[in-house]
């Protein structure tokens, strides 16, 4: 099928022709404070997230993208669900944006949620290349008082010579020098490498044997020098102000590249009410963990104080931070390395959460049943799908109308975000809870079924959303036939 094809136009035509909201977003060279450090990277504007858009479910997105980048580039909506020439993956659904050029993504939003734009080429994801989307419901059941963005990510573009594709040669380099250098578990592995760091690739960043009981696996294999909570370090956090009493809803996202994150507020609980845009019934927890391009939305009537909301950098011993106060208190910021107890709390994992009704994917016999496994390993770093590496003519076939099953088997050691392009599927959970999602966390050595309909025709990305593992391999595709 074309990305640009009848069907696909059918499908953007049953999406109505709302309003029309306009954005320019430029991809460039910049640089950036983190706070008391300023880095070199590639950012959209001068800012660290982008700028956030923000539209009402039902317009139309019509956003240009101007690329004053060396290199290609193009942007990618995550988690809505639009026509397929507009995804935003270069190769498949787009030609690449080359240097001095602009494209114009234009498409019709018809679901709102929380959602985040990011670069689908190469390792950009990795930079500053990220904004939140956010759409609006016209008819918002919640009510609330105030709304926070919080964007989590981690950080290595710039730093003493450090980018992301250095890092991933060096994953790869690691590789090859394999056994020799792996495996002594002494942690000693970067010897010669560290502190004065090599010029060609800047400082070793390949983490080994991290540990994440959560996850039950390593947290991740690259180790940053920063986390950041909306583009700041914890030394200098970002302040969001309300009143004591009101109801905050957090708009919670990881834009990061390697990292998940364990998020808690301190002093409070909180009400999950959606992830990765899509209602859920309520469910109080104390903490979250969120797997790289995963959203959560949680409501919270905040007390009198200032509080640390801290997002740990899960198996990796490090953690980004922002800071809520109310009220006219003269309390200093807590410190940076901060732990509130409620991040040793109750996580609600996604497989728990049940989906409000007006999203519950009825129950129906899959027309299709698909097993795509999980393959690879930290030590050759071959990250794939049943074996292969990516390859783009590669497709699963898919049918529109029909009702499709995806099982995932996860044959290796390390845990993987999973994320489909185009759909939000219904994962398999614990007893009813089907919750829906477009990017799901699947444990080592486990299975994660997902179902959902094939009603938006295209050709689809299903990858791991590890930037790491996807751009060593763990990318396939779903090809909707004619
Ligand atoms: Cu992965």
């Amino acid at each position: 099928m074309n990305p640009s094809g009848p069907e696909v136009i059918a499908a953007e035509k049953r999406r109505g022709q709302g309003p029309v909201r306009t954005f320019r977003l430029t991809a460039t060279e910049t640089t950036v404070d983190l706070g008391g450090r300023s880095v070199r990277t590639w950012a959209y504007g001068d800012d660290l997230p982008g700028r956030e858009v923000r539209i009402k479910s039902g317009d139309i997105l019509d956003l240009t993208l101007a690329n004053h980048l060396p290199t290609e580039t193009t942007l990618h909506s995550h988690g809505v669900r639009m026509r397929c020439d507009m995804d935003g993956v270069p190769g498949l659904t787009q030609y690449p944006i080359r240097p001095g050029a602009d494209f114009r993504y234009r498409f019709a939003v018809d679901h709102p949620g929380t959602y985040w734009l990011h670069s689908h080429s190469g390792m950009q994801l990795d930079r500053g290349l990220y904004a939140p989307l956010i759409v609006e419901d016209p008819r918002e059941p919640l009510s609330y008082d105030r709304e926070w963005v919080v964007v989590l990510d981690d950080w290595l573009d710039g730093v003493q010579g450090s980018t992301p594709d250095k890092v991933l040669r060096q994953l790869h380099g690691n590789a090859r020098r394999a056994p020799m250098d792996m495996g002594t578990g002494n942690g000693d592995e970067h010897s010669g490498h560290e502190g004065e760091g090599d010029r060609s690739t800047g400082p070793n960043r390949v983490l080994h044997g991290s540990h994440s009981r959560i996850l039950e696996s390593e947290g991740g294999s690259v180790d940053y020098p920063f986390y950041l909570i909306n583009g700041r370090l914890p030394g200098a956090p970002s302040v969001f102000r309300a009143r004591p009493g009101e109801r905050i809803r957090l708009r919670i996202i990881n834009a990061g590249a390697e990292t998940p994150f364990r998020v808690a507020l301190g002093g409070h609980k909180m009400t999950i009410t959606h992830t990765d845009g899509y209602p859920v019934q309520h469910t109080t927890t104390d903490a979250l963990l969120l797997g790289m391009a995963e959203r959560y939305d949680v409501l919270v009537t905040v007390k009198d104080g200032v509080f640390p909301l801290v997002a740990l950098a899960e198996g990796k011993k490090a953690r980004a931070l922002a800071v809520l106060r109310t009220g006219q208190g003269r309390k200093s910021l807590p410190q940076a390395d901060v732990h509130p107890k409620e991040l040793d709390g109750r996580i609600v994992p996604a497989r728990r959460l049940v989906p409000d009704d007006s999203v519950a994917l009825c129950h129906r016999k899959p027309d299709r049943e698909m097993r795509v496994t999980l393959t690879g390993n930290m030590r050759q770093f071959n990250w794939g799908f049943d074996h292969h590496p990516y390859s783009i003519t590669q497709r699963h076939p898919v049918r529109e109308g029909e009702r499709v099953r995806i099982t995932l088997i996860n044959a290796t050691n390390m845990w993987h975000p999973l994320h489909l392009h185009g759909h939000t599927f219904a994962v398999s959970g614990i007893d009813s809870a089907r919750a829906r999602k477009d990017t799901a966390i699947v444990h080592p050595h486990r299975k994660l079924v997902v179902d959902f309909n094939a009603d938006n025709p295209g050709l689809w990305m299903l990858h791991c959303h590890n930037q790491y593992h996807s751009e060593s391999g763990m990318m396939t595709i779903l090809g909707y036939r004619t």
